[in-house]
């Protein structure tokens, strides 16, 4: 009995110290009057991403501007929605309510190798108010570069 409960303890604290290696995170991205917050998120793969506060916003990843194999994701309007991200890469996204005033974000997970990728085809395709992605795609760029 008392080896097993010797057992019991080191797979407790086993379990307890995996985690601190493996954890995956969770964010919460705030949906604020015409804006996200954080607008430019970074995060892992296995990282779950809640929007919240989302009265009267959406969130809808942009068709061709998430990483090859990920999940498109569509909150409806009103709806707080959690999503898991385990593709490694750059996701593009706006609400479409408030496309107009700029409120579009961007979620990199993992490094953001495709960064320039993805910016010369932003230059090339996005139309409209879809283009206030553009400087968020910048920012991710140059801080890519500056490590
Ligand atoms: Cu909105």
């Amino acid at each position: 009995m008392k080896m097993f409960k010797g057992l019991f303890c080191s797979v407790v604290v086993a379990a307890l110290m995996l985690p601190s290696i493996s954890w995956a995170e969770e964010f919460q991205i705030n949906a604020e009057a015409r804006i996200f917050n954080p607008d430019i998120l970074y995060a892992k793969p296995g990282d779950t991403i809640s929007f919240v506060n989302m009265a009267s916003h959406d969130s809808v990843s942009v068709a061709g501007f998430i990483p090859e194999g990920a999940q498109p994701w569509e909150s409806g309007i009103g709806n707080n929605l959690s999503i898991k991200v385990e593709v490694e890469g750059t996701y593009l996204y706006v609400c479409v309510p408030h496309l107009g005033f700029g409120m579009v974000g961007i979620i990199v997970v993992g490094e953001a190798k495709d960064i320039d990728d993805v910016m010369t085809r932003a230059q090339a395709k996005l139309e409209g108010p879809y283009r206030r992605l553009i400087g968020k795609i910048l920012k991710v760029q140059q801080a890519a570069k500056a490590q």
